[in-house]
């Protein structure tokens, strides 16, 4: 084979174009390879569990769940220790028996959906090397393209599936697309047409699952609400949670009160403190960093603990990898790991290294930053929003979000937050808001000029904040004195982009860089159809909105 690996899923790919030696991300190849097998065998479950449904069968929810988790483990920055892609191959090919068996005699099998891998790593990698991305070299560029639009996105939604399966909250249309979608990858009938479409129904049902997420949030910790969040460390041991999984955070919260520890949230935890049921902790004393690129000097010989709950996780440095704890679907060779039993984790091991690491020696002067405008503690505010704006005293509202990342271009929307006129508003989510959310935006008509709406999953906050002026200025959502300046990184933006575009919102701009694996001709598509732009310089593009 001419490359090590083929990876082009994420915003940092090599060259703009693929990792092939390794990964930027400092992914093997091992692992990308073991990856890969996992997706091509994860497509056949979803053909014979499409199948079963059209026979209206019920899928037992252990699988269900395990193609959320797994499709989650692909995604960048989540996984990268190669004996967990091993036992969940071992496993899929378990799952796929079952789902064949329930479907019974099927006569029009695509080629290799019954395909099972070998039980061992090496008999996996071998095998891998005929079923990786580029490895059909006939495959026409556009159904190539669409068909791995259609897997990013379905990985953004697996997290977001999963994070609602932690917390009881299942959903059979969500549940059901993986098994289409996945499906649909194998089929060689579908046309450019039919694939694009079913993006777009991937964008609406990735809708659904970020309302069930919400609800999840919300029904176990309270709805958000504005909330002052110190930026600053405090005296004494402490340990680091970041990732997205608030579950993970609430457990630690209980198992480490009284004993002396301080609790911060790092990267996308920070909206973990407009949550009231987690905010009442008074150990959850503050924030801690910035966004997950600068992981790696901010941990470096850090006096404390760091739990990873999902991504974005960098390769441990030496100095603090005995430290750092991972859990879930997260995992990096030689890294210690929180298992769950029955249900359970237990942080005892987290703790411990908290207390043995001794902590910050001193208090630094207490800066704040404030967090928790949900859609509801926005909209509590909707009335005087729109009598603002129909005086001409609120001009404009900017969504400024999505994730980050370590490239230099990325400036653009710290510039751009900085340069949006006094009389207009920002609202923002996801870690890409850590280019500008410790700069003063000051207020217009009492608001705060910067709302932190929360996670990148919370996107479906700034919907329903979005459709809710709609209807009060009684226009489209492409009426309104709105506009999304949006960054994109990992596939959790994939899902999140298709769903915008789902709901037809046009003239998105979208940046650093446009996806590697978009060709030119679904790219004109993309911008003929929704106005999708590049986002160029933060003057012209501002110039471009506000005329
Ligand atoms: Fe490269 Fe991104 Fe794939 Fe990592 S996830 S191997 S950086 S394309
Ligand atoms: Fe950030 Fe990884 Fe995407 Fe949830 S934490 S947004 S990059």
């Amino acid at each position: 084979m001419e490359n090590d690996m083929f990876c082009y899923q994420c915003e940092q790919t090599a060259g703009g174009k693929g990792c092939v030696k390794f990964g930027v991300c400092e992914k093997s190849p091992e692992v990308s390879n073991l990856q890969d097998l996992l997706i091509h065998q994860l497509k056949g479950i979803g053909f014979y569990g499409e199948k079963c449904l059209e026979k209206g069968e019920k899928i037992p929810s252990k699988i269900n769940k395990f193609i959320a988790d797994t499709m989650f483990s692909t995604l960048t920055n989540v996984n990268f220790d190669p004996e967990r892609f091993v036992e969940y191959n071992i496993k899929a090919n378990k799952f796929k028996r079952k789902l064949m068996r329930m479907a019974g005699d099927i006569s029009n099998a695509p080629n290799n959906a019954d395909y099972l891998a070998p039980e061992n790593k090496r008999g996996m990698l071998l095998a891998s090397e005929n079923i990786g991305i580029m490895a059909n070299e006939d495959l026409d560029m556009d159904i190539r393209s669409l068909r791995e639009l259609l897997i990013y996105g379905l990985k953004g939604m697996a997290a977001y599936a999963h994070h609602s399966y932690v917390l009881n909250k299942f959903d059979d249309k969500v549940n059901g697309f993986f098994y289409k979608g996945l499906s649909a990858t194998l089929n060689d009938s579908l046309t450019v047409d039919d694939l694009f479409n079913l993006n777009m129904k991937l964008g609406e049902v990735n809708l659904r699952c970020m309302e069930m997420l919400n609800k999840a949030h919300t029904d176990a910790y309270g709805h958000p609400t504005p909330t002052e969040v110190s930026i600053t460390k405090k005296k004494g041991p402490f340990i680091i949670v970041s990732g997205h999984d608030l579950k993970d955070l609430h457990e630690l919260l209980k198992q480490t009160e009284g004993k002396g520890i301080n609790i911060y949230t790092h990267g996308e935890m920070l909206p973990a403190h407009g949550y009231p049921e987690l905010n009442k902790f008074d150990h959850l004393v503050g924030n801690f960093g910035g966004a997950w690129q600068d992981q790696q000097k901010e941990f470096d010989n850090i006096p404390g603990a760091i739990l990873m709950t999902t991504n974005c996780l960098m390769k441990p440095r030496e100095s603090y990898s005995d430290r750092l704890f991972t859990t879930s679907i997260v995992g990096f060779p030689n890294t210690p790991y929180i298992s769950e039993e029955n249900e359970k984790k237990d942080f005892s091991e987290v703790i411990n290294k908290a207390l043995e690491l001794g902590g910050f020696p001193d208090d630094e002067k207490d800066k704040k930053i404030t967090v928790g405008f949900g859609h509801k503690a926005v909209l509590s505010h909707a009335e005087k929003i729109v009598d603002s704006v129909k005086k001409g005293n609120i001009k404009h509202f900017f969504v400024i979000g999505g994730c980050d990342g370590a490239r230099s271009g990325r400036n653009y929307y710290t510039e751009f937050a900085e340069k949006t006129p006094k009389d207009t508003i920002i609202l923002t989510l996801a870690c890409g808001k850590y280019r500008f959310n410790k700069l003063k935006f000051g207020t217009v008509e009492g608001l705060p000029r910067l709302l932190d709406v929360g996670q990148c999953n919370d996107t479906y906050n700034a919907i329903v904040i979005a459709k809710a002026l709609s209807e009060a200025f009684d226009c489209d959502i492409n009426e309104l004195p709105l506009s999304l300046v949006l960054s994109w990184y990992e596939q959790k933006a994939v899902a999140i982009l298709l769903t915008l575009l789902h709901l037809d919102i046009k003239n998105i701009y979208l940046g650093p860089t446009l996806p590697a694996f978009v060709t030119p001709n679904i790219l004109q598509v993309l911008t003929d159809k929704f106005k999708l732009t590049p986002i160029s310089t933060a003057d012209k593009d501002l110039e471009a909105i506000l005329g």
